[in-house]
């Protein structure tokens, strides 16, 4: 599979296997919730994974194996396997999870599938906001079956912008410092605390820009192609392709070198 483009079959296939792996995984966290969560921790006190992260993603990987063996696999929860195909499943099962803990809105599913290190196809299930988003390279992204298309954006002072933090106290605080430098010159800031769903608020016009750093793959290889399918630029500070640990802008092309200009100036 390497090195050459995947045929719009395949594309399709394989946009059609996340959705509907992405809203089966979701359907068995609600589950499991209503059980009673066993929560843990990871890299800070505040890093949380639960039973459910851990049995969503050996459901993804088993219905994928299951349907495509030779495929590999990079999960949140520990889920790495190598493959022959040529196609690499990046996956979160609960993005947002801190929400999920708490039945807060806004944690989702995020399953991509990568090919040569780039999402052709993907899938974000949120079902908190009754939304499954999904997306094709070059194919188009739809919210349900409806077609994501961005609309012309308001200028910067007058837009939405959402963000996230990461999990040591040392990034906060410089993240703080950043967003006390935008604040003021943005319509207001939305923090949802998952980036997968953040990435889809832009490709549907529920934000106007989104910008995060310290990502992970898994959080960011689905919603960036949904995005950027329904018209969105994603990428680096400087412009180049986004790059999960660095800093990740999104918004309308319009958007996009003003926003990362107030970004450096705050020091971001
Ligand atoms: C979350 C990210 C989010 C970030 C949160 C958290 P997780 O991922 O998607 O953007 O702001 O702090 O890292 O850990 O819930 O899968």
């Amino acid at each position: 599979m390497t090195g050459s483009e995947p045929g719009a079959d395949l594309v399709d296939d394989l946009r059609l296997l996340a959705r509907d792996v992405a809203v089966e995984a979701t359907d068995l966290a609600v589950r499991l919730r209503a059980e009673g969560l066993d929560v843990d921790s990871k890299s800070t006190a505040t890093d949380l994974v639960t039973n459910a992260d851990r049995a969503c993603e050996d459901l993804i990987i088993a219905r994928l194996s299951a349907l495509r063996p030779d495929d590999g696999t990079l999960g949140e929860e520990g889920g790495a396997r190598s493959g022959t195909s040529g196609v690499v499943w990046v996956i979160d099962p609960i993005d947002g999870t801190t929400n999920f803990v708490y039945d807060h809105p806004g944690w989702g599913c995020s399953i991509a599938a990568c090919i040569d290190g780039v999402a052709v196809a993907g899938a974000v299930a949120a079902p908190t906001i009754g939304a499954v988003f999904s997306a094709g390279a070059g194919r188009g992204a739809t919210l349900g079956d409806t077609p994501l298309r961005l609309q012309p954006p308001p200028v910067l002072a007058e837009a939405l912008v959402a963000t996230g933090f990461g999990y040591s106290g040392e990034q906060r605080a410089a993240q703080a410092s950043i967003l006390g430098h935008l604040l003021p010159r943005v319509r207001d800031i939305r923090r949802v605390g998952a980036a997968a769903v953040d990435l889809c608020s832009v490709a549907s016009g529920r934000v106007d820009a989104y910008y995060e750093s310290g990502l992970a793959p898994w959080d960011l290889a689905a919603g960036a192609l949904i995005a950027a399918e329904a018209g969105a630029r994603v990428g680096a500070l400087d412009g180049g392709p986004a790059v999960a640990s660095g800093l990740v802008v999104a918004s309308h092309p319009l958007l996009f070198d003003e926003l990362c200009r107030l970004l450096a100036d705050a020091g971001a």
